[in-house]
């Protein structure tokens, strides 16, 4: 029997978050989260998220843009068509449809989902994942001094976090890190993520940060960028790490080819969903470059995805995948994601995303409603 969607419900959803997020291209304090709820014919139903956000600053793409995506362009190919394995879904999306990869990704991520639910698999060993838990690490948020941004971290070291991430742009960079550093000793699993901030003109100001023992350095110049990338990449040691630029596996192999950085974040929906993702980390494992998996501040669902991806093998770095109470009051699913000794649990017992979608909540908290059918 063919894998075959015969409708789609979306739902937004206004979550706030505990605390604003700031990072050098924008700052959210509530998320607006796009949920789909993909319908097979016997009545089996499938949670995905699209993780766009309210501004185009980390992506061209939005919750609007990628809500419009969706109703208009990536249902109509998908609803009753039958796939026979959810690898086929990512071609057909691709053909004549240029973009809108976090938009493809919620509905080729939830057809993963449905063929691993039928297979009576966790999505992680559908998926081919072996690891049972995932050392997690924390992104923290750009602060208004050094002296906030240690608090924070001196917080997550305590929780247990087994890598921290600063937020950095200029004017709130070298003296933030290097109270960290200060703050949590030599070797304490650091890294930097710029979104962007920096550009040629930076280059001797970027090799300051070797003196900080970093264990990379995230996506420093622009979105598109991995030209320039490369020619940083010559004059740091510390290794860089692509995020925004890495949208495809195409991408990836171009990085590889040009030296642009020596690490991948890997975001499932960035690179348009898991078929890519799979070739991502199978092309940077044979390279030696290591991966790990990023976070756009998911809800328990989109959490779901991300956990059971990188439960696959090279991804040998700690994930930007905190439990749910650092995000919300409450979480969306249950039962909720939490760490235990700076390690994320790899659900395998039931088939599928592995948690249940609160349903009274999720019915609280949208905003809009559409329903996408076949025919
Ligand atoms: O660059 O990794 C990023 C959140 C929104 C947009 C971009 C990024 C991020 C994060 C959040 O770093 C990580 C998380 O979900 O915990
Ligand atoms: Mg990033």
């Amino acid at each position: 029997m063919p894998l075959t969607v015969q409708q789609i419900t979306l739902r937004e959803l206004r979550l706030p978050l505990r605390e604003p997020f700031q990072i050098s291209s924008g700052s959210a304090d509530v998320r607006r989260i796009v949920l789909l709820e993909l319908r097979e014919g016997d009545g089996t139903t499938t949670w995905s998220e699209c993780v766009a956000g309210e501004y185009p600053n980390y992506s061209p793409e939005t919750a609007d843009t990628a809500w419009l995506a969706i109703s208009e362009w990536v249902a109509p190919r998908i609803l009753g068509t039958g796939f026979t394995t959810p690898r086929q879904v990512h071609a057909v999306l691709e053909h004549g449809f240029r973009g809108h990869n976090m938009a493809k990704a919620a509905v080729e991520m939830g057809i993963w989902a449905m063929a691993a639910q039928r297979q009576g698999s966790s999505l992680a060993t559908f998926l081919g994942g072996s690891r049972e838990q995932i050392a997690t690490g924390i992104s923290l948020g750009i602060q208004s001094d050094p002296a906030a941004l240690v608090g924070k971290a001196r917080d997550a070291a305590a929780q247990g976090y087994q890598k921290l991430k600063l937020k950095v742009k200029p004017g709130a960079d070298l003296e933030y890190v290097a109270a960290v550093r200060q703050a949590l000793g030599d070797t304490f699993p650091l890294m930097v993520d710029a979104n962007n901030a920096y550009t040629e003109q930076d280059f001797d100001h970027l090799a300051r940060f070797d003196d900080f023992n970093l264990i990379m350095i995230e996506q420093p110049l622009a979105w598109d960028d991995l030209v320039r990338h490369a020619a940083l990449q010559r004059l740091l040691a510390t290794p860089i790490c692509l995020d925004e630029s890495i949208t495809s596996v195409d991408r990836a192999a171009d990085m590889v080819r040009l030296e642009s950085g020596r690490i991948v974040n890997i975001k499932p929906a960035r690179v348009g969903g898991f078929t890519q993702s799979l070739a991502i980390h199978d092309l940077c494992a044979q390279h030696g470059i290591p991966v790990w998996c990023g976070g756009m501040l998911e809800s328990g669902i989109g959490r779901a995805y991300n956990v059971a991806l990188a439960s696959l093998p090279n991804f040998t770095l700690p994930g930007d995948l905190s439990p749910s109470a650092r995000y919300w009051e409450r979480d969306i699913v249950t039962p909720e994601w939490t760490m235990r000794d700076g390690m994320v649990a790899v659900p395998r017992k039931q088939p599928g995303i592995g948690v249940a979608v609160d349903i009274d909540r999720v019915d609280n908290l949208t905003v809009r409603t559409q329903v996408l059918s076949a025919g």
